[in-house]
């Protein structure tokens, strides 16, 4: 690979990834979260792939201030903070990291719909503040055998979540914008009449656009006092305010959230909630997804820069790679 291809790393990139950039490339780390203008002004003419953690938003702005890029590597499968019409406007390819964390997502809102349905944060405290020994047991929670279960977003990571569900004997159903060819889950076109019938719903969708707020009071009033909200999509696709107010009167039964509308900030009135159970957006924060996803990421950068081609452009930049 040829040093004089100058790559910009966004946010702070992990160990794994800046060193196989910086073997292949040359590297300039981020300044500070946002370049300053001297950065800009020295470096920003002649960068030509950024690689950029999923979290940190990219826009038009920022590509108009490097003229010469020609690629983005997200690192993630999400993409939503990329302005990938603008890249793609600007003739810039956009890639990500599909396929390599479904596994371990899935299986972390598997954890997160057990801990919730079965109360362990509380079993867990009534053992260690010596409630257990002075008042008894706590009290009994319901069981997921045989209880139907929605998944918002049948895809990758919802088809693989949707096969470990099946362990528990229930009816799987989903929600999408259209239904997919060959599952054998039931697709329920209206979200709001799914909620209903469901004791859990778990979001795997994207955020972004297109689905923000889509999970909103009537949704969580559908899934009702006895029902469990999973995300481990996007903070955005859930109506943050309308899920604390459900969440505090009672209307929504439980919630667990590894996403948030504005993270790292979660509201004072979740953390102070006992009906929800919360998680730094740690569902793909395995050594070996995290590894693969890293991987991933390089392979873009090196195999575009090496034969024009990249292993996973996002959906629509397939036509450009
Ligand atoms: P994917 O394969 O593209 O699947 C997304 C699914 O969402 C598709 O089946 C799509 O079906 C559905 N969808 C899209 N727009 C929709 C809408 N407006 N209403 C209802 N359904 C809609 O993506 P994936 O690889 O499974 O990843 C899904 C998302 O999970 C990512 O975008 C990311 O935000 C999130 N994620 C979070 C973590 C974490 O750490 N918590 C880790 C990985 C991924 P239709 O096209 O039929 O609507
Ligand atoms: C990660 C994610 O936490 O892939 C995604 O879309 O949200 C998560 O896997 C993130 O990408 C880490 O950079």
């Amino acid at each position: 690979m040829s040093r004089s291809i100058e790559i910009y790393g966004r946010g702070r990139l992990p160990p794994r990834l800046e060193t196989r950039l910086a073997e292949a490339f040359t590297l300039h780390g981020d300044p500070d979260p946002f370049p300053p203008e001297d950065w800009l002004a020295s470096h920003g003419g002649s960068v030509r792939g950024l690689a950029n953690g999923s979290f940190t938003p990219l826009t038009a702005e920022l590509m108009d201030r490097l003229p010469k890029l020609e690629i983005i590597a997200s690192i993630g499968v999400g993409y939503d903070m990329i302005d990938v019409p603008a890249a793609k406007a600007r003739g810039i390819l956009v890639t990500h990291t599909p396929d390599v964390l479904n596994a371990d997502v899935a299986n972390y809102a598997l954890l997160l719909l057990l801990a919730a349905s079965r109360d362990l944060i509380h079993q867990d405290s009534h053992v260690r503040s010596g409630g257990w020994a002075s008042d008894g047991p706590s009290p009994l929670t319901h069981t997921l055998e045989g209880r139907p279960i929605g998944i918002v977003g049948l895809g990758r990571i919802g088809r693989t979540l949707a096969r470990k569900l099946e362990i528990f004997g229930g009816p799987i159903l989903y929600h999408g914008r259209r239904e997919q060819a060959g599952v054998p889950y039931e697709f329920c076109p209206d979200l709001y009449d799914m909620a209903r019938r469901c004791a859990a719903l778990i979001l795997c969708l994207p955020g972004g656009a297109g689905t923000d707020g889509l999970i909103d009071a009537g949704v969580l009033d559908a899934l009702g006092p006895e029902g469990i909200l999973i995300n481990v999509a996007r903070g955005s696709v859930v109506d943050q305010p309308a899920l604390i107010e459900a969440l505090q009167s009672g209307r929504l039964g439980r919630a667990a959230l590894d996403v948030f509308d504005d993270e790292p900030d979660v509201p004072q009135a979740l953390r102070d909630c006992e009906r929800v159970i919360l998680s730094p957006h740690a569902a793909s924060a395995t050594v070996e997804t995290r590894q693969a996803m890293f991987d991933l990421t390089a392979d873009n950068l090196i195999d575009y820069f090496r034969t024009g081609t990249a292993r996973t452009p996002v959906p629509e930049c397939r036509d450009m790679a």
